[in-house]
Protein backbone atom coordinates (compact mmCIF):
# COMPACT_ATOMS: atom_id res chain seq x y z
CA UNK A 1 0.00 0.00 0.00
CA UNK A 2 2.61 2.69 1.19
CA UNK A 3 5.09 2.06 -2.42
CA UNK A 4 1.85 2.65 -4.24
CA UNK A 5 0.99 5.80 -2.43
CA UNK A 6 4.36 7.17 -2.93
CA UNK A 7 4.47 5.96 -6.45
CA UNK A 8 0.99 8.28 -7.00
CA UNK A 9 2.57 10.95 -5.41
CA UNK A 10 5.67 10.87 -7.84
CA UNK A 11 2.98 10.62 -10.96
CA UNK A 12 1.33 13.52 -9.81
CA UNK A 13 4.33 15.66 -9.06
CA UNK A 14 5.73 15.08 -12.24
CA UNK A 15 3.03 16.97 -14.06
CA UNK A 16 3.23 20.46 -12.40
CA UNK A 17 6.14 21.08 -12.46
CA UNK A 18 7.71 22.87 -14.87
CA UNK A 19 9.97 21.34 -17.79
CA UNK A 20 13.22 22.56 -16.88
CA UNK A 21 12.72 21.61 -13.22
CA UNK A 22 11.72 18.53 -14.65
CA UNK A 23 14.39 17.52 -16.40
CA UNK A 24 16.78 18.30 -13.76
CA UNK A 25 14.86 16.24 -11.07
CA UNK A 26 14.78 13.69 -13.88
CA UNK A 27 18.36 13.89 -13.63
CA UNK A 28 19.32 13.54 -9.91
CA UNK A 29 16.79 11.07 -8.93
CA UNK A 30 15.39 9.07 -11.82
CA UNK A 31 17.33 5.38 -10.44
CA UNK A 32 16.08 5.73 -6.59
CA UNK A 33 12.29 6.30 -7.71
CA UNK A 34 12.03 3.05 -9.45
CA UNK A 35 12.45 1.08 -6.12
CA UNK A 36 9.68 1.24 -3.34
CA UNK A 37 10.84 2.37 -0.08
CA UNK A 38 10.72 0.03 3.48
CA UNK A 39 7.21 0.12 4.79
CA UNK A 40 6.70 2.72 7.60
CA UNK A 41 5.74 1.80 11.26
CA UNK A 42 2.22 2.00 11.91
CA UNK A 43 0.71 5.35 12.89
CA UNK A 44 -1.21 6.04 15.51
CA UNK A 45 -4.86 4.55 16.11
CA UNK A 46 -7.24 7.91 14.45
CA UNK A 47 -9.75 9.58 16.69
CA UNK A 48 -13.15 7.84 16.25
CA UNK A 49 -15.22 8.75 13.31
CA UNK A 50 -18.68 10.92 13.11
CA UNK A 51 -21.55 8.09 12.81
CA UNK A 52 -22.23 6.76 9.64
CA UNK A 53 -25.49 7.32 7.90
CA UNK A 54 -28.87 5.28 8.86
CA UNK A 55 -29.04 1.78 6.79
CA UNK A 56 -31.85 1.04 4.50
CA UNK A 57 -35.14 -0.44 5.95
CA UNK A 58 -34.92 -3.57 6.43
CA UNK A 59 -37.57 -6.77 4.76
CA UNK A 60 -40.82 -7.38 7.17
CA UNK A 61 -39.48 -10.26 9.86
CA UNK A 62 -42.24 -13.63 10.77
CA UNK A 63 -45.08 -12.64 12.73
CA UNK A 64 -43.82 -13.12 16.77
CA UNK A 65 -45.01 -15.59 18.95
CA UNK A 66 -47.96 -14.63 21.41
CA UNK A 67 -46.61 -12.15 24.25
CA UNK A 68 -46.74 -12.71 27.62
CA UNK A 69 -50.54 -10.62 29.24
CA UNK A 70 -50.28 -7.15 30.33
CA UNK A 71 -50.80 -5.83 33.51
CA UNK A 72 -54.50 -4.86 34.40
CA UNK A 73 -55.18 -1.55 33.32
CA UNK A 74 -56.63 1.17 35.65
CA UNK A 75 -60.85 1.59 35.80
CA UNK A 76 -62.36 3.32 32.93
CA UNK A 77 -64.48 6.64 33.19
CA UNK A 78 -68.25 6.06 33.93
CA UNK A 79 -70.26 5.67 31.05
CA UNK A 80 -73.33 7.58 30.11
CA UNK A 81 -76.44 7.40 31.47
CA UNK A 82 -78.60 4.60 30.04
CA UNK A 83 -82.76 5.32 29.72
CA UNK A 84 -85.08 4.95 32.34
CA UNK A 85 -85.88 1.93 32.99
CA UNK A 86 -90.35 0.68 32.88
CA UNK A 87 -91.70 1.10 36.37
CA UNK A 88 -91.57 -2.21 37.99
CA UNK A 89 -94.67 -4.12 39.75
CA UNK A 90 -95.24 -3.04 43.69
CA UNK A 91 -93.49 -5.39 46.01
CA UNK A 92 -95.26 -7.71 48.97
CA UNK A 93 -95.89 -5.68 52.43
CA UNK A 94 -92.73 -5.49 54.97
CA UNK A 95 -93.03 -7.68 57.96
CA UNK A 96 -94.23 -5.55 60.97
CA UNK A 97 -91.47 -3.79 63.05
CA UNK A 98 -90.97 -3.84 66.57
CA UNK A 99 -92.89 -2.06 68.91
CA UNK A 100 -92.81 1.50 69.79
CA UNK A 101 -91.37 2.36 72.98
CA UNK A 102 -94.22 3.35 75.51
CA UNK A 103 -95.47 6.75 75.74
CA UNK A 104 -95.68 8.79 78.95
CA UNK A 105 -98.49 8.43 81.27
CA UNK A 106 -101.35 10.87 80.69
CA UNK A 107 -103.55 12.31 82.54
CA UNK A 108 -106.77 10.48 84.12
CA UNK A 109 -110.07 12.11 83.52
CA UNK A 110 -113.32 10.92 85.13
CA UNK A 111 -115.21 13.42 83.13
CA UNK A 112 -118.75 12.00 84.72
CA UNK A 113 -117.71 12.37 87.75
CA UNK A 114 -116.33 15.85 87.15
CA UNK A 115 -119.65 16.49 85.32
CA UNK A 116 -121.41 16.08 88.50
CA UNK A 117 -119.28 17.58 90.79
CA UNK A 118 -119.79 20.49 89.11
CA UNK A 119 -123.49 20.29 88.91
CA UNK A 120 -122.94 19.72 93.06
CA UNK A 121 -121.32 23.17 93.16
CA UNK A 122 -124.00 24.60 91.26
CA UNK A 123 -126.60 23.65 93.09
CA UNK A 124 -124.72 24.50 96.43
CA UNK A 125 -123.86 27.96 94.56
CA UNK A 126 -127.25 28.56 93.81
CA UNK A 127 -128.43 27.83 97.52
CA UNK A 128 -125.85 29.68 99.06
CA UNK A 129 -127.07 32.93 97.18
CA UNK A 130 -130.17 32.39 98.50
CA UNK A 131 -128.67 32.09 101.56
CA UNK A 132 -126.88 35.13 101.51
CA UNK A 133 -129.68 37.09 100.23
CA UNK A 134 -131.34 36.16 103.00
CA UNK A 135 -129.16 37.30 105.46
CA UNK A 136 -128.17 40.19 103.78
CA UNK A 137 -131.55 40.90 104.41
CA UNK A 138 -131.36 40.66 108.00
CA UNK A 139 -128.15 42.17 108.52
CA UNK A 140 -129.68 44.87 106.87
CA UNK A 141 -132.03 45.23 109.55
CA UNK A 142 -134.76 43.10 111.46
CA UNK A 143 -137.11 44.61 113.34
CA UNK A 144 -138.34 42.70 117.04
CA UNK A 145 -140.76 43.23 119.65
CA UNK A 146 -140.53 41.34 123.03
CA UNK A 147 -141.31 37.42 121.39
CA UNK A 148 -140.95 38.09 117.84
CA UNK A 149 -138.62 38.93 115.01
CA UNK A 150 -139.82 40.39 112.01
CA UNK A 151 -137.71 40.33 108.91
CA UNK A 152 -139.01 42.53 105.43
CA UNK A 153 -138.09 39.85 102.55
CA UNK A 154 -137.49 42.06 99.07
CA UNK A 155 -138.81 39.50 96.92
CA UNK A 156 -141.95 39.60 95.11
CA UNK A 157 -143.79 36.46 95.86
CA UNK A 158 -147.40 35.63 95.64
CA UNK A 159 -149.15 34.84 98.80
CA UNK A 160 -149.07 31.37 99.19
CA UNK A 161 -145.54 31.30 97.57
CA UNK A 162 -144.61 34.22 100.33
CA UNK A 163 -145.75 32.07 103.49
CA UNK A 164 -143.92 29.05 102.19
CA UNK A 165 -140.76 30.96 101.93
CA UNK A 166 -141.05 32.38 105.37
CA UNK A 167 -142.11 28.55 106.35
CA UNK A 168 -139.07 27.73 105.15
CA UNK A 169 -136.95 29.90 107.07
CA UNK A 170 -138.48 28.39 110.02
CA UNK A 171 -141.19 31.30 110.53
CA UNK A 172 -144.49 32.67 108.95
CA UNK A 173 -146.01 35.03 107.25
CA UNK A 174 -146.29 38.46 110.11
CA UNK A 175 -149.51 38.76 111.97
CA UNK A 176 -149.70 41.85 113.61
CA UNK A 177 -152.22 41.31 116.67
CA UNK A 178 -151.52 44.91 118.42
CA UNK A 179 -151.25 48.18 117.30
CA UNK A 180 -147.61 48.69 119.09
CA UNK A 181 -146.35 45.58 116.25
CA UNK A 182 -148.49 47.32 113.57
CA UNK A 183 -146.99 50.34 113.76
CA UNK A 184 -143.23 48.60 113.98
CA UNK A 185 -143.85 46.98 110.80
CA UNK A 186 -145.29 50.21 108.94
CA UNK A 187 -142.58 52.29 109.60
CA UNK A 188 -140.13 49.34 108.66
CA UNK A 189 -142.05 49.28 105.05
CA UNK A 190 -141.79 52.77 104.99
CA UNK A 191 -138.17 52.54 105.64
CA UNK A 192 -137.54 50.27 102.72
CA UNK A 193 -139.00 52.43 100.00
CA UNK A 194 -141.74 50.27 100.11
CA UNK A 195 -145.76 50.78 99.01
CA UNK A 196 -147.22 47.71 100.47
CA UNK A 197 -146.16 43.92 101.46
CA UNK A 198 -148.13 41.02 101.91
CA UNK A 199 -148.92 40.28 106.18
CA UNK A 200 -150.50 36.97 107.51
CA UNK A 201 -154.09 37.32 107.16
CA UNK A 202 -156.68 35.80 105.20
CA UNK A 203 -160.38 34.75 103.93
CA UNK A 204 -159.08 31.74 101.98
CA UNK A 205 -161.09 29.24 103.86
CA UNK A 206 -164.03 31.20 104.62
CA UNK A 207 -165.30 34.23 102.24
CA UNK A 208 -165.32 37.60 104.31
CA UNK A 209 -163.89 35.60 107.69
CA UNK A 210 -160.18 36.89 107.90
CA UNK A 211 -158.11 34.49 109.85
CA UNK A 212 -154.10 35.06 110.86
CA UNK A 213 -151.77 32.62 108.57
CA UNK A 214 -151.61 30.34 111.59
CA UNK A 215 -155.39 30.13 110.83
CA UNK A 216 -156.09 31.80 114.35
CA UNK A 217 -159.05 34.00 114.90
CA UNK A 218 -158.83 37.91 114.46
CA UNK A 219 -159.04 39.60 117.78
CA UNK A 220 -160.52 43.16 118.26
CA UNK A 221 -157.36 44.46 116.51
CA UNK A 222 -157.56 44.80 113.21
CA UNK A 223 -156.32 48.06 111.13
CA UNK A 224 -158.54 47.71 107.96
CA UNK A 225 -158.21 50.88 105.75
CA UNK A 226 -161.44 52.50 104.92
CA UNK A 227 -163.78 50.80 103.00
CA UNK A 228 -162.23 47.71 103.00
CA UNK A 229 -162.17 44.74 103.17
CA UNK A 230 -164.30 45.26 99.97
CA UNK A 231 -163.73 41.87 98.22
CA UNK A 232 -163.18 43.81 94.72
CA UNK A 233 -164.05 41.46 91.40
CA UNK A 234 -165.42 38.72 94.26
CA UNK A 235 -161.24 37.86 94.01
CA UNK A 236 -159.77 39.57 96.80
CA UNK A 237 -159.09 36.82 99.66
CA UNK A 238 -155.61 38.03 100.89
CA UNK A 239 -154.40 41.30 102.61
CA UNK A 240 -151.24 43.73 101.85
CA UNK A 241 -150.44 46.09 104.70
CA UNK A 242 -149.48 49.77 103.16
CA UNK A 243 -146.37 52.03 104.14
CA UNK A 244 -149.05 54.00 106.35
CA UNK A 245 -150.25 50.80 108.48
CA UNK A 246 -153.47 50.30 106.98
CA UNK A 247 -154.67 46.60 105.78
CA UNK A 248 -156.33 46.22 102.19
CA UNK A 249 -157.47 42.93 100.87
CA UNK A 250 -156.13 42.21 97.50
CA UNK A 251 -155.81 39.15 94.75
CA UNK A 252 -153.56 36.62 96.30
CA UNK A 253 -152.16 36.09 92.98
CA UNK A 254 -150.40 39.04 93.11
CA UNK A 255 -146.51 39.20 93.28
CA UNK A 256 -145.14 41.67 96.00
CA UNK A 257 -142.62 41.91 99.19
CA UNK A 258 -143.74 40.63 102.14
CA UNK A 259 -143.09 40.15 105.91
CA UNK A 260 -142.10 37.41 107.82
CA UNK A 261 -142.07 36.59 111.58
CA UNK A 262 -139.79 34.70 113.92
CA UNK A 263 -140.93 33.37 117.03
CA UNK A 264 -137.93 34.41 119.41
CA UNK A 265 -137.85 31.21 121.11
CA UNK A 266 -137.21 29.33 117.97
CA UNK A 267 -134.35 30.97 116.18
CA1 LIG B 1 -162.30 37.87 100.03
CA1 LIG C 1 -159.66 45.42 98.77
Amino acid sequence: MGGQLALISLALLSLVLPADSQQTADDACSVQILVPGLKGDAGEKGDKGAPGRPGRVGPTGEKGGVGDKGQKGSVGRHGKIGPIGSKGEKGDSGDMGPPGPSGEPGVPCECSQLRKAIGEMDNQVTQLTSELKFIKNAVAGVRETEGKLYLLVKEERAYLDAQRACQGRGGALAMPRDEATNGLLAAYVAQAGLARVFIGISDLDREGTFVYADRSPMQTFHKWRGGEPNNAYDEEDCVEMEASGGWNDVACHLPMHFLCEFDKEHV
